[in-house]
């Protein structure tokens, strides 16, 4: 199991991401509190300056799992489901820029807010099918640039579709994404799967990574949700991969972070 934290270029209170401020020192942050990864959250790809990411890599001892692409939709409002050509050609170049940067530093992708939501003009199979158009090629992208993309089960109050990791793993399966893998987040998870204690199993073949948060979105182990019965099944599942801290930053960055790596050493073994 791999310990990583969300990490973005700006800390904002009301974003559920603990560390923010410049990538290299958070990262040293990151490194010494004892976590072996981070996501990188910025508006721009550009923003990420490669080599000294790089550079804290090795220096720091740590991998950036993934690139969260969640900020363009944030920024410039631009989703999967815009039906205006330019506007989707805009946002697939943004994204296919984020794949190149990732297959520089070695990490995956996140498509999570960016998958927007269905048009009210259009049935659920019609967004689904003019959708898949858009992940198969950055799906292709991916595959000719080495880099994996984790496409995100978020809940109905966000997107309107892709909300449950089955719906994902399906999704995957029918259009072949072999470079594609389900992001669980446990906070959208509690929304949306019917069973929180049982939902990780069956994802099992194409799950890459596991964001944490609790009910409020506050580090894990600090609301109500059955984080017992969560962490459990993905012991029990096998898993043994990415388990990453995207809550938001109270009552203050340090201690999100410093409780949220306590609930990972008490959870999980790495
Ligand atoms: C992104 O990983 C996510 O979970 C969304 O809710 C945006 O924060
Ligand atoms: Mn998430």
């Amino acid at each position: 199991m791999r310990f990583c934290i969300a990490m973005g270029a700006k800390l904002v209170p009301t974003i559920p991401v603990a560390l923010g401020g410049d990538f290299v020192k958070q990262m040293k942050i990151a490194s010494n509190l004892g976590f072996q990864g981070v996501e990188l959250h910025s508006p721009s790809s550009s923003l990420i300056d490669v080599s000294a990411v790089k550079q804290a890599m090795v220096q720091d001892h740590l991998k950036v799992e993934t690139i969260g692409t969640g900020p363009i939709w944030g920024k410039f409002g631009l989703s999967i489901m815009d039906q205006d050509p330019i506007r989707l050609s805009a946002l697939i170049e943004m994204v296919k820029k984020y794949i190149d940067v990732a297959s520089e530093i070695g990490s995956k992708i996140t498509i999570g807010s960016i998958k927007g939501n269905i048009p009210s003009t259009m049935t659920y199979e019609q967004g689904i099918s003019y959708g898949a158009k858009s992940y198969q090629e950055l799906d292709d992208y991916a595959g000719h640039k080495g880099v994996t993309i984790l496409l995100e089960a978020t809940n109905r109050y966000e997107n309107n579709y892709f909300n449950r990791g089955q719906e994902v793993y399906d999704f995957i399966e029918k259009y072949g994404l072999n470079h594609t893998q389900i992001l669980l987040d446990a906070f959208h998870a509690n929304i949306e799967e019917p069973d929180f204690s049982h939902c990780v199993k069956p994802l099992m073949n194409h799950l890459g990574h596991i964001h944490f948060a609790d009910n409020n979105r506050h580090w894990p182990g600090s609301g109500c949700l059955n984080l017992e019965g969560f962490t459990e099944q993905i012991r029990n599942a096998g898993y043994d991969g990415v388990v990453s801290i995207e809550c938001l930053p109270w009552p203050d960055s340090m201690t999100a972070a410093q409780n949220s790596l306590e609930f990972f050493h008490r959870h999980f073994h790495n």
